[in-house]
C-alpha cells in the first residue's frame, strides 16, 4: 500500500531494484520536465505494467459500459432519443477500440486482453455491475455517469503516455457531447409528469452509491495512486476526481428538484470541501471482484459476442485458416 510520499521511496527501492538507476533518473527528470512518453522511449517496467493495467481497465469500462445503456436503445421514448441512444454507444465501442490499442503500444495484445476480461482476470468499472431497470437509468448512465467519467480523463489527458492522452483527447471530445444528451434527458424527466419525476428519483436512489465508488477508494487507501501520480499517469487523485464531481453536479441535481440519498451530502462552507457518507467499500470490492448484481452476465454477453465473432477476425487476419463456420 502506498500512503505518503516515503512510501513512493520504499516501493522505489524494492520495486525498480532492477532498473538501470542512471536511466531511471532520465525517465523521472523527463517526467518532472512534463514531456510525454512515446511507445519507443525507455520506461520502468513498473510504468509499463502499471499504464498497462489502467488502460486496459479503461477500454473493458467503455465496452462493458456500452452494455446497459445498449438495452435502451429499442425501448428509448421516441425516434430521436433513440438516434442519439445508438450514436452514444457506437462512440463507447469506439472509445473502447481507441483504448485498446493505447494498451497494445505497451506489449500486451488485445486478444490476451480480452480474454483476461472474459476470464474475470482483469477489472472494467464498478458501476456497470448495475442493473438499468428502467429509461431514467439510462439517462443517470448518460448524464453523471459520462460526468464523472469526463472529470476523471480530462485529468488524465494530461498524464505522461502519449498515447493514452491523445486517445482520451479524442474520448473527452465525444463525451462532452453525451453529457448534454444525458442531461437532456434528465431534464426531462425530472420536469414532466408524476410518474417521470419519480421514475427519476427512483433512479437516482439506486445509482448514488455505485457513482460515489466510481472514482475509486478513498486515497488512504488507494494502492495505485501514489506511483501513478509521481509518474504523471494519473493527474487528480480519487479524492479530488469525487470532489470536483460533487461541486459541478450536485447543485445542478438539486436545482431539479432531485434529492440524493446521503443526508450527510453538503458543502463544508470553511473548506469548500463537500462532506458525505463514507461509500461501503465492502460492496466496492465485492463488485470489482465479480459479485455485483450484473457482472456475470456483462461478462457472458462479451464471451458470447467474442465467439460469434471469431470467424470474422481469422477470416481477416488469416485468410488461407480453415473455415470456423459461426455458431448458429
Ligand atoms: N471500478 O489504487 P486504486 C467510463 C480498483 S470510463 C473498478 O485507486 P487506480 C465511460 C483498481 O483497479 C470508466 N475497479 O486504483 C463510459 C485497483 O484494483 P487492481 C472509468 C476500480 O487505478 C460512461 C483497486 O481498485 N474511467 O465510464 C475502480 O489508481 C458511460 C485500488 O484502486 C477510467 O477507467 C472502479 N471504479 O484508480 C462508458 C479511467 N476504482 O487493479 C459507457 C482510467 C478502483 O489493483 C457509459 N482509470 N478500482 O486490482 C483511472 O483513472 C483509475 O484506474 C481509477 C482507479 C480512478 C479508475
Amino acid at each position: 500500500m502506498y500512503g505518503g510520499g516515503n512510501s513512493f521511496e520504499a516501493m522505489k527501492a524494492t520495486a525498480l531494484t532492477d532498473e538501470d538507476p542512471i536511466k531511471l533518473a532520465e525517465f523521472e527528470a523527463r517526467i518532472d520536465r512534463g514531456e510525454k512518453i512515446e511507445p519507443s522511449d525507455w520506461m520502468p517496467q513498473l510504468y509499463r505494467k502499471q499504464l498497462t493495467r489502467m488502460i486496459e481497465q479503461h477500454a473493458h469500462s467503455e465496452i462493458i459500459g456500452a452494455l446497459p445503456e445498449g438495452t435502451w436503445i429499442t425501448r428509448a421514448p421516441g425516434f430521436k432519443r433513440k438516434l442519439a441512444l445508438m450514436a452514444k454507444v457506437q462512440d463507447e465501442v469506439g472509445h473502447a477500440q481507441l483504448l485498446y490499442s493505447a494498451a497494445e503500444t505497451l506489449g500486451k495484445p488485445r486478444e490476451e486482453m480480452i480474454t483476461d476480461l472474459i476470464n474475470g482476470k482483469s477489472k472494467y468499472s464498478n458501476i456497470f455491475n448495475y442493473p438499468a431497470f428502467t429509461w431514467a437509468d439510462s439517462c443517470f448512465i448518460s448524464w453523471l455517469v459520462d460526468a464523472g467519467a469526463i472529470v476523471n480523463q480530462i485529468a488524465n489527458s494530461k498524464g505522461s503516455y502519449g498515447p493514452y492522452c491523445r486517445a482520451l483527447e479524442r474520448i473527452c471530445a465525444e463525451e462532452s457531447f453525451h453529457l448534454k444528451y444525458g442531461h437532456h434527458c434528465v431534464i426531462h424527466l425530472a420536469t414532466g409528469t408524476k410518474v417521470q419525476r419519480e421514475m427519476m428519483q427512483e433512479a437516482f436512489n439506486r445509482w448514488w452509491t455505485p457513482m460515489m465508488h466510481f472514482f475509486g477508494p478513498s486515497d488512504k487507501i488507494s494502492v495505485h495512486s501514489e506511483i501513478l501520480m509521481r509518474w504523471k499517469v494519473k493527474m487528480s487523485s480519487n479524492d479530488e476526481c469525487r470532489q470536483q464531481f460533487l461541486d459541478m453536479y450536485v447543485p445542478k441535481i438539486w436545482e431539479l428538484g432531485l434529492t440524493l440519498p446521503d443526508e450527510n451530502l453538503r458543502k463544508d462552507p470553511e473548506t469548500g470541501e463537500w462532506q458525505f457518507t463514507e461509500p461501503d467499500w465492502e460492496e466496492f470490492k465485492r463488485v470489482i471482484n465479480g459479485d455485483g448484481p450484473c457482472n456475470k452476465e456483462r461478462l457472458a454477453v462479451r464471451r458470447v459476442a467474442e465467439e460469434r465473432g471469431a470467424w470474422v477476425r481469422q477470416a481477416l487476419l488469416a485468410p488461407k485458416a480453415k473455415y470456423v463456420a459461426p455458431l448458429a
